[in-house]
């Protein structure tokens, strides 16, 4: 039997363990990337570990998420990530320079590498044929310390593409057939790996949208064939010594096969308020809109905005829609100006803002109350554009357009106008002055830190508890995610300072949570979360379990668990727990009392957990689906006070 693409590039990386899908490997990681909302709590951990250089082949630390800086904190923040980038040897794109994804993917990105990033869309590398995954920031600190990354043995899902797309369908909308066909909910420990005669009528920006939106399905990744297209777009950058052919064995064995025609598919949305509510947009045509958004890293690249440009020539906004546009880097912005299209869309009305995440996480362009928007982004959590009741839905660039002319949402196959094939340059313009290389610092370690007021410190850890005397602090449904626990927007400038941001958990689920976890904590009482399947969907923010463990969680009690969330529980001294019966979530409401007696000696040796409910005076028993090693490292009170007891 041959191999996947996705076995020949991780098998001889695997520095623990072996090739048995659903057991745990240690990865070797060649490149990391951080954003600045993520990067500043990756690098104060990075510090306690007294490495004087990061070890792997490249790290990138970009600033993209914080630009607005209302306040002083995202500039400090700005400012800590320079010199930390300076001092131990990273790349560091500076504020203005674009999204991280989509700048990793114009300027470093490698067929057949290995990128682990501290951002859930770190996937759009897999465009370009690389093993690009999400993390913590910490699990990317322990990388660039040149450390294993510990995951699950993939089980390979082959995605066979056939035929081509139809006019005024796009990458966006095989995307949202992925989330229909796999939902959001289910996926974990899969890897996503395209292949089939489909593939060669798919750009690189396109396979790049269809991978960052599998994050959305909880996959570890989504890979492409590193091919011809590949070559191509490495040219059109002038990295074209980054290029290595690369595919799967045609005899290749998979966990399972699935077929998509792409011929067959039609433009598709994604309704408030999750990623997998799919339907077709010819059945929600009509419905008013108030807000388009082009861009984030699913849609901002060359292609997607000028698409949209030649749609909009020569029109403007619908007087009831305000149209936002966030280009996707630096590059992309001077290309679509030198070829004509940023001036289309400032005449459509296009409201330009920085190349940066934007609107993509509530950090400006909230929609109005109870406004309908139209984004090209990935993720429509509700309250996550920073209007509670904002009605917000996922489509493609050409929809977005098509309801920024008609101010309805409007399948754009019914604009009447001939399709606007755009293709992209040969040859882009390229400028990587935004860059700053670590051969800038002829003295790395001279350099001082910059730390400002609200530069915090990581977590203080301590043991997991000999017993575990808690609250059922709170009770929860399905799909909870980061956004949830942990919320974006205007709350973002404190992700540097722990117990600042503490304050926010919940905040728009139950805004009174932190107070009470805080009393339950300082009167000794263990805090523990309730949920009930998919908990932790959506970003890798680690404050959603820094957080809450700084208020005393010891225990997530869950019907199932998200990839990165559970890992980032585990590395902040949080136990995730399941319920083995799923039925027995009904046995426990909020304000309960919940005791585990001999906690700590049962994780170590493996035995029964059972949950004592004093409350109801009844019981019920949960798992624990943790490695050897992460049971080692909940018991440490988390992975850095596990590295150091290791040592
Ligand atoms: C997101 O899309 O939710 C974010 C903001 O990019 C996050 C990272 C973060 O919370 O800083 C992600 O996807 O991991
Ligand atoms: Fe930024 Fe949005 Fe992409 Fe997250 S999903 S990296 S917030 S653009």
């Amino acid at each position: 039997m041959g191999k996947s693409l996705t076995r020949k590039i991780l098998e001889p990386r695997i520095l623990k363990g072996s090739w048995e899908p659903g057991t745990e490997i240690g990865i070797r990681i060649d490149q990391t990337l951080t954003q600045d909302a993520t990067g500043t709590m990756a690098y104060l951990q990075f510090e306690t570990m007294g490495i004087p250089k990061v070890q792997t082949e490249l790290s990138v630390s970009y600033i993209d998420h914080n630009t607005l800086q209302v306040g002083f904190e995202n500039a400090d923040d700005h400012r800590y990530l320079a010199s930390v980038a300076r001092k131990y040897g990273l790349y560091l794109s500076r504020a203005g320079n674009g999204i991280c994804h989509q700048v990793h993917l114009e300027r470093f990105g490698k067929p057949g590498r290995t990128l682990l990033g501290s951002d859930s869309h770190t996937p759009t590398g897999g465009g370009i044929g690389m093993i690009a995954i999400g993390a913590g920031g910490l699990d990317v600190a322990m990388a660039m310390g040149g450390g294993p990354f510990y995951m699950s043995c993939p089980k390979v899902i082959q995605v066979k593409l056939k035929g081509a797309l139809q006019p005024w369908v796009s990458a966006k909308d095989v995307a949202l057939k992925m989330l229909e066909l796999f939902g959001t909910k289910g996926n974990v420990g899969c890897i996503m790996e395209y292949a089939g005669e489909g593939l060669k009528t798919l750009s690189v920006p396109e396979r790049a949208t269809i991978a960052n939106m599998g994050a959305e399905m909880g996959v570890t990744t989504s890979i492409f064939p590193s091919d011809e297209t590949t070559l191509a777009f490495l040219k059109s950058q002038g990295r074209e010594e980054a290029y290595a052919e690369l595919a799967a064995d045609a005899d290749a064995e998979y966990f399972k096969t699935v077929e998509i025609d792409l011929s067959e598919l039609e433009p598709l949305a994604a309704l408030p308020h999750s990623p997998g509510n799919i339907a077709r947009v010819r059945d929600i045509a009509g419905t008013p809109v108030q807000q388009v958004c082009l861009g984030s890293c699913t849609n901002s690249s060359y292609r997607d905005l000028a698409t949209a440009a030649k749609v909009l020539e020569d029109k403007v906004s619908h007087p009831d829609v305000s149209f936002v546009v966030t280009p996707g880097s630096k590059q992309v912005v001077r290309n679509i100006t030198k070829d004509g299209y940023y001036d289309m869309l400032v005449a459509a009305g296009g409201r330009f803002v920085e190349p940066c995440c934007g609107f993509c996480i509530g950090n400006g362009q909230s929609p109005n109350s109870g406004g309908v928007s139209l984004r090209t982004s990935n993720r429509n959590f509700e309250a996550r554009s920073g209007t509670q009741d904002a009605q917000v839905f996922l489509v493609s660039p050409e929809t977005a357009a098509a309801a920024v002319i008609t101010g309805r949402i409007t399948d754009p196959r019914d604009l009447g106008m001939a399709y606007p094939q755009v293709e992209a340059p040969a040859t882009f313009l390229v400028d990587d002055r935004m860059i700053i290389r670590p051969e800038e610092t002829p003295d790395p370690a001279a350099v001082e830190i910059q730390r400002g007021p609200n530069i915090g410190e990581p977590l203080k850890s301590e043991p997991y508890p000999a017993d575990l005397v808690g609250l059922a602090s709170i009770k929860l449904g399905d799909k909870i995610t980061t956004d949830h626990i942990a919320p974006a927007g205007s709350r973002m400038k404190f992700r540097s300072n722990i117990k600042a941001y503490a304050e926010f958990v919940f905040e728009n689920v139950d805004a009174d949570f932190s107070r009470r976890a805080s009393a339950s904590r300082d009167a000794g009482v263990h805090n523990i979360i309730v949920a009930g399947a998919s908990y932790g969907q959506g970003s890798s923010r680690e404050h959603a379990a820094i957080c809450p463990a700084f208020l005393g969680v010891k225990a997530v009690l869950a019907q199932s668990f998200e990839r990165i969330h559970a890992a980032n529980l585990v590395n902040f001294g949080i136990l995730p727990l399941i319920f083995k019966d799923e039925a027995d979530l009904a046995k426990v409401d909020a304000s309960d009392r919940l005791e585990i007696p001999g906690i700590r000696k049962a994780i170590a040796e493996g035995t029964a957990i059972i949950v004592q409910n004093r409350t109801k005076g009844t019981s019920f028993e949960v798992k624990v689906e943790l490695s050897e090693r992460q049971r080692a490292i909940v018991l440490a009170g988390g992975s850095l006070a596990h590295a150091k007891e290791s040592k």
